[in-house]
């Protein structure tokens, strides 16, 4: 065989092993390895070129013709084989990328107010939309506003230091002491004093929030939650104060319930009572809960000390007022039949999932 022969013979075997490892290649690296044995510098094509070399000059011209129809044929292979395999991968991502519309959506889980803060925005809406206005104040207070202001004088022992915290090392403008507040009554004496440097009553506001006491037991927090209600007018009555709390308690309880007020004492209110709904457990024919008696006792209330307004500057001959506070934890327990006051404070999600969190 001479040497042309013999080198026609290796370029065809060459082509054909070629385009039969471009075309079972597995992957574009594969092939990229495959250009490089093939068509690179030191690949095999330029292996027989060197053979092309030693031929006689005027062989050269049709042997250097195949070689170049090989070359393009492993190019066009090549690139074939590249746009197959590019297309197969992208192919492949876009199926593992795929999203499929059918899955359920994965649910997050859902935070909920505190039962505790439930209650006491269902108490505000409650006056709110008999035309209460909503106040809020600092839960840091003076003794004025927590004390004096409300007729409660230093010997009184509600000012004891077992009941009340005081701030070490914080003063006000006076250098007085300060306290956390242990009822949201200095948010009314601040109303009652707003609104006499802006004009004249009538005024009627709620007051909702946190207050503190130094007690803890089983039915004592040192922090809890209160609403307060006053009205301050020409000719303020029991009546009206208990046609409110009438309105209140059947609308926060959802049924009729009924109430009574007992005569009782507190600094700030003269005459004073206490109010009791019928038992919500028994409807009053008597169990554990009340004690037989087929009453619950739900809140404070009176008609606002002559005192209290003298010290706010509100003209007593002209205007007096009914004034109540009640514990929103107590509240909440008795309309939900929630048995331990620590149930709200130990955040244990068995409780709260129950309470709809
Ligand atoms: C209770 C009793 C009460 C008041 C709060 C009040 C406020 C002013 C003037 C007069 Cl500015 N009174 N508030 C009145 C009576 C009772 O709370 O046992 N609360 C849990």
């Amino acid at each position: 065989m001479s040497d042309i022969e013999a080198l026609k013979q290796q370029l065809g075997g060459l082509q054909g092993e070629a385009l039969a490892a471009f075309a079972a290649a597995a992957d574009l690296d594969e092939l990229g390895e495959l250009r490089v044995r093939y068509l690179g510098k030191k690949g095999r094509l330029t292996e027989v070129l060197k053979g092309v070399g030693k031929l006689p000059p005027e062989e050269r011209p049709a042997i250097g013709q195949s070689v170049n129809a090989v070359k393009q044929a492993l190019a066009g292979a090549l690139q074939e084989a590249e746009g197959k395999l590019a297309a197969e991968a992208a192919r492949l991502r876009i199926e593992a990328e795929r999203v499929d519309v059918t899955l359920p959506g994965r649910r997050r889980p859902r935070g909920a107010m505190h039962p505790v803060h439930k209650g006491l925005q269902e108490m505000t809406a409650i006056f709110s939309q008999m035309g209460f206005a909503i106040a809020e104040g600092p839960e840091i207070e003076d003794e004025f506003h927590n004390f004096d202001a409300l007729n409660i004088p230093p010997e009184h022992p509600a000012r004891a230091m077992h009941d009340t915290f005081f701030i070490r090392d914080m003063s006000n403008a006076e250098g007085e002491p300060m306290l956390l507040r242990t009822h949201t009554s200095p948010v009314q004496i601040r109303a009652m004093r707003r609104c006499l440097e802006e004009g004249e009553p009538p005024l009627a506001i709620v007051a909702p929030g946190r207050v503190y006491r130094c007690d803890y037991d089983v039915t004592h927090s040192p922090m809890f939650h209160q609403v307060e209600v006053f009205k301050v007018d020409r000719d303020m009555s029991l009546a009206e104060l208990k046609g409110v709390l009438q309105h209140f308690l059947s609308t926060y309880f959802e049924k009729d319930v009924p109430i009574r007020l007992r005569p009782h004492y507190f600094p700030f209110t003269e005459p004073s009572a206490e109010v009791d709904i019928g038992c919500v457990f028994c409807s009053g024919s008597g169990c554990r809960i009340c004690k037989h008696s087929g009453w619950l006792e739900v809140l404070g209330s009176g008609m606002i000390h002559p005192n209290v307004l003298a010290a706010v500057g509100i003209d007593t001959d002209a205007y007096s007022g009914f004034a109540f506070g009640l514990g929103v934890e107590r509240l909440v327990m008795l309309k939900h039949g929630i048995p331990d006051l620590r149930l709200f404070f130990e955040n244990d999600v068995r409780f709260l999932r129950r309470m709809g969190a």
